[in-house]
């Protein structure tokens, strides 16, 4: 065990060695920290944003919001705060989020151990110390046991190669990388690029202040309504009274870890197992339910949904129907509606007045699939059929999903082994926790987990709380060394496909098979077998004697 070592905040750690480094100060790496800390090691968390928060740090733009709710997408590891936690509503703000975040790190001490304004740039191995070597973007240096990145799974900004959009003379502004000062859009003619979750939740509120806005859309999203709202503080006090239980459900769910956290209506699971028994107008019944109930849950609905392709078209037609009855102009209704993808294979999109906001006179839908942009100037935006004229462009352009923050580190495993060769085909794991052949590196809920598929505290907390027991069985064994094994890695991305592919999401050309990024392999990345099965399988490899990893001694 490494002596805790004292560095001032904006000193560089010089060859300081610890126990752990971790990368990122999001909800993971905070929480990593903390169980480290319970344990006596010496950790060390270096973090690229001025303050923790992690995605919520970053992601400030106008209308962002969690599509998880609020009691359900908190921590759960102490009693104490969640009981003493207020959440204001269902679905909490970004600033709400970030506060708890900031509560957090806080009320358990985290930010002396924390570093930040530091992008770690290298990661190696020193075989012959047994130790990982990381550094700095500022010059620091840290020896460490163990590297665990924290680095979230939507943390690198995709800025799209328009030709001239670097030219562009008024403001320009990524959702993803938004500025922390007020950005005020009155009376302005803004353009958008991006109709994913961050485009359709910031839409309605520029829309609502700025002159005229313009939507850049290429492919169309499917969007539920979030029908957020105050939370009921006797519903809350209610809910809280019975925390573990709703939390036990959380974890062990066979789905994404929002287990029975609805307010009406409070089934536990879908509605339906599968539309094949169902008459159209009971289909229709259960879609209209969780409809006006709102919020992601609405694609559980029938639970065949991702599974059954006559199903995902009846309730991809309930939504398509809905996007015609809501938006008053035909045409701007036909280009809303996706057609391109089966619903849910996409991550469904949650929203306040998103196509309400197509109603209002100073919004215009410009098609760029049929009218494709072909350059931004210096005082707009060229597309095939006309300029369009600008003050301010706003980029919701998504991300380099799973893989890209750590494909940005130059990571080297045992014997200088890339991982950026490693996976050069796409991500390859066991368990989405270590990847063979980078002993002592763990992931939290990297690729191969259910992560973005799953309720991301639900992940996270399991994540951490599995390799802190694996940290304490090495410790008890006297192992200092922990490898996956290749025909175990081998066979948990066989799963990993296996498991995918009887679903219909390598149908969806979204970002969870790397598809939005030009030259990415298309590979499923996310464990799409549900939160509770997963942790059932980490619990018995536990059982089993950590099945399926190697340890080494001294
Ligand atoms: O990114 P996206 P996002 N020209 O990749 C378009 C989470 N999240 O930031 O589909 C024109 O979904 C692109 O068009 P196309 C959530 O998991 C959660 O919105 O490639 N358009 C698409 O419309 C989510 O799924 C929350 O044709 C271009 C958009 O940009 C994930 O983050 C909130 C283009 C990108 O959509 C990512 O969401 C926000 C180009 N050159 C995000 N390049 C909540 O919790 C890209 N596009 C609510």
């Amino acid at each position: 065990m490494v002596e805790t070592v004292s560095t001032p905040a904006m000193e560089r750690d010089a060859d300081a060695r610890f126990d752990a480094v971790i990368v990122g100060a999001g909800f993971a790496g905070l929480y990593l920290l903390h169980r480290l800390r319970g344990m006596g090691l010496a950790a060390r968390v270096y973090e690229m944003g001025q303050s923790v928060g992690g995605t919520w740090y970053w992601n400030r733009y106008p209308g962002a919001r969690c599509d998880a709710e609020s009691l359900a997408y908190s921590y759960s590891f102490s009693a104490e705060l969640e009981q003493d936690w207020e959440w204001t509503e269902r679905y909490a703000t970004q600033p709400e989020i970030l506060r708890y975040a900031e509560h957090v790190a806080d009320r358990f001490d985290l930010r002396r151990d924390i570093r930040f304004e530091r992008r770690v740039t290298a990661a190696c191995f020193d075989d012959a110390a047994g130790e990982w070597v990381v550094e700095t973007d500022r010059g620091d240096r840290a020896r460490a046991r163990f590297c665990i990145m924290a680095t979230g799974c939507l943390s690198v900004p995709q800025r799209p190669a328009i030709e001239g959009i670097d030219d562009f003379a008024g403001n320009l502004y990524q959702a993803s990388r938004w500025p922390h000062e007020p950005v005020n859009f009155a009376g302005q003619r803004v353009g958008i690029i991006g109709t994913g979750s961050s485009g359709i939740q910031a839409i309605p509120v520029i829309a609502a202040e700025a002159g005229h806005l313009y939507v850049f859309q290429r492919t169309p999203n499917f969007s539920v309504p979030a029908c957020n709202a105050p939370l009921d503080p006797a519903w809350v006090a209610a809910f809280k009274a019975h925390y573990r239980e709703h939390r036990a459900l959380h974890r062990r769910g066979a789905g994404s870890g929002f287990g029975d956290l609805e307010i009406e209506p409070r089934e536990h699971g879908p509605a339906a197992e599968t539309a094949a028994e169902l008459s159209d107008a009971d289909v229709h019944d259960i879609l209209e339910n969780y409809w006006n109930h709102g919020g992601a849950r609405f694609i559980g609905a029938i639970g065949d949904t991702l599974m059954r392709r006559e199903t995902n078209q009846l309730v991809a037609d309930f939504v398509r129907a809905k996007i015609k009855a809501t938006v008053r102009d035909p045409a701007t209704a036909d280009a809303l509606c996706p057609i391109d993808h089966p619903i849910g294979t996409k991550r469904i999109c949650v929203d306040t007045g998103y196509y309400e906001t197509y109603n209002r006179d100073n919004v215009t839908l410009v098609d760029v699939a049929r009218n494709p942009i072909e350059r931004v100037t210096p005082t707009g935006v060229t597309t095939r059929d006309g300029h369009f004229e600008l003050d301010t462009l706003v980029l919701a352009t998504g991300f380099d999903a799973m893989t890209g923050a750590l494909q940005r580190i130059d990571i080297r495993g045992a014997g200088g082994a890339r991982l950026h060769e490693a996976w050069t085909a796409g991500p390859r794991s066991y368990l989405g926790l270590m990847v063979c052949g980078f002993p002592n590196l763990f992931t939290i809920t990297g690729p191969g987990s259910p992560s973005v598929l799953s309720n991301m505290l639900v992940s996270i907390e399991q994540h951490v709380d599995w390799i802190v027991d694996c940290l304490r069985y090495m410790d008890a064994h006297g192992w200092v060394r922990i490898e996956p094994e290749q025909q175990a890695q081998d066979t948990w991305v066989e799963h990993v496909n296996e498991v995918a592919n009887a679903t219909l999401f390598g149908e969806g050309g979204s970002w969870y098979l790397g598809a939005n990024i030009p030259g990415k392999p298309r590979v499923f990345m996310p464990y799409a077998g549900g939160v509770g099965p997963y942790r059932e399988i980490c619990d018995r490899v536990v059982a089993a004697g950590y099945e399926g990893f190697r340890f080494a001694g001294a």
